[in-house]
């Protein structure tokens, strides 16, 4: 290398250097000093405090499972929740089954529904009921947003930050919805005629899981 190339290299390489440091310095300034300015303006940046109409894209992820169950027997239904890139508002779970074995009123099956959410992030506080077999047994509304119930309002004098913080599951809600019911067969009294014309059910369990996307508009304020 001659020393003019040596002279040309170093020279280029510390104007590059320098370059690089000006760009460091002067582009953080920059940005902080727009985002200060437009907060001052009332600007459509995320800090800046102002009115906005909040809505939700919502939409609904459903799954059912149907078990036929003896007098007596556990059925345990499982549910793996993944949301992808929504949010989730709550999870809805319907024990169902139509007990129509007996002739006549009366003698209707019944179900004991238990949760087991050990397996679901945030670990939701389990639930149990029991209900009689003529259509909805059971319904359990487990919320995963806190207060989060899908309607679009108008936020005033709070930022775009605040408003996402305030809807946010918090990764909450993802993974295993173990539900397990146990059907009590009803019948005629008599064990042979009983069991012959009624010894088990059908028993589904429905999960709708709500789940949304923000979508946050500056609303222009009256001049
Ligand atoms: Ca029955
Ligand atoms: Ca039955």
């Amino acid at each position: 290398m001659t020393g003019l190339e040596k002279l040309f290299t170093s020279q280029r390489a510390i104007t590059i250097l320098v370059i690089s440091v000006v760009f460091a310095i002067t582009f953080p300034a920059y940005f902080s000093f727009m985002a200060s300015n437009s907060d001052d303006l009332g600007g459509a940046s995320s800090g800046a405090k102002g009115k906005w109409q909040v809505d939700f894209i919502q939409d609904n992820i459903t799954s059912d499972e149907t078990m036929n169950l003896a007098d007596g027997e556990q059925g345990d239904y499982f549910f793996e929740l993944d949301s992808g890139e929504m949010m989730i508002g709550f999870v809805e779970i319907t024990v169902s089954c139509n007990d129509n074995d007996d002739p006549g009123p009366g003698f209707t099956d019944n179900v004991d529904v238990t949760t087991d959410f050990s397996g679901v992030e945030g670990t939701p506080d389990d639930e149990s009921g029991s209900g009689s077999c003529n259509g909805d047994a059971v319904t359990f509304t487990i919320q995963i947003t806190p207060e989060w119930d899908g309607s679009s309002y108008i936020a005033d004098g709070v930022s775009k930050n605040d408003i996402e913080a305030q809807w946010n599951d918090g990764g909450n809600g993802t993974g295993e919805w173990l539900t397990s019911v146990t059907l009590e067969v009803d019948n005629y009294p008599g064990p042979i005629v009983g069991g012959i014309v009624d010894s088990d059910e059908d028993v589904t369990v429905s999960w709708r899981v709500a789940v949304y996307s923000l979508e946050i508009t500056a609303v222009a304020e009256d001049l």
